[in-house]
């Protein structure tokens, strides 16, 4: 699905984070170490290249909420953004924290002139955040800095299953009802 925010394109698709060919960047939900993980840094990071690891070495340790840019190498994008999720339940207040990831990568990519940035669900894995939460808190700090961009014009949500795009999709319809 498609609808515009503030003058952005906000996408939503079932996919895989590490195969979006059409965007300029895409954000790694990552650990504070920059290393390659599971999930979407696994992906992420077998995508890229073991080049990846070495450029995110010098900008490690990153706190929650942060976001550091690297290039993709050999993933289909320029750029990667990487940024820390909240531990839910752990890592306070949560909701701030997440809003944060949100904001920072984009402010970050408008910063280097990205005009289309791909997010996955971030702290919705292993961090262990509601989906549902989380994605009320994600399209809502979109919606808050959009009008602050100047160059993203175009963000893709990227979900992994089925369940997800429907959870996401539902949230997002409900989100712009009310606003
Ligand atoms: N493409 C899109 N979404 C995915 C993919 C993929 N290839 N793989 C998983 N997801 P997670 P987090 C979904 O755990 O919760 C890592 O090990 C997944 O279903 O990747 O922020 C890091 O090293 C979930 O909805 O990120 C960190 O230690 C969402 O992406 C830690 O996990 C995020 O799941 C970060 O945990």
């Amino acid at each position: 699905m498609e609808r515009k925010i503030e003058g952005i394109t906000l996408e939503l698709v079932q996919g895989d984070i590490a195969a979006q060919e059409d965007m300029e960047a895409v954000v790694n939900a990552a650990n504070a170490e920059l290393k390659i993980g599971g999930g979407v840094a696994g992906a992420i990071h077998r995508g890229a290249g073991p080049e990846l690891e070495t450029a995110c070495r010098p900008l490690a340790p990153i706190e929650p909420g942060e976001a550091v840019i690297t290039k993709g190498f050999k993933l289909p994008n320029d750029y990667v953004i990487h940024t820390l999720g909240p531990v839910y339940g752990r890592d306070k207040p949560g909701s701030e924290l997440l809003a944060d990831c949100y904001r920072n990568s984009l402010l970050l990519a408008d910063g280097e002139s990205i005009e289309s940035i791909a997010f996955p669900a971030i702290s919705t894995g292993a961090f262990g955040y509601p989906k549902q939460e989380a994605a009320e808190i994600a399209f809502r700090s979109i919606g808050e800095i959009a009008g602050e961009l100047n160059n993203v014009s175009k963000v893709r949500f990227v979900l992994y299953g089925e369940h997800d795009y429907q959870v996401h999709s539902n949230v997002l319809e409900r989100i712009l009802q009310d606003s």
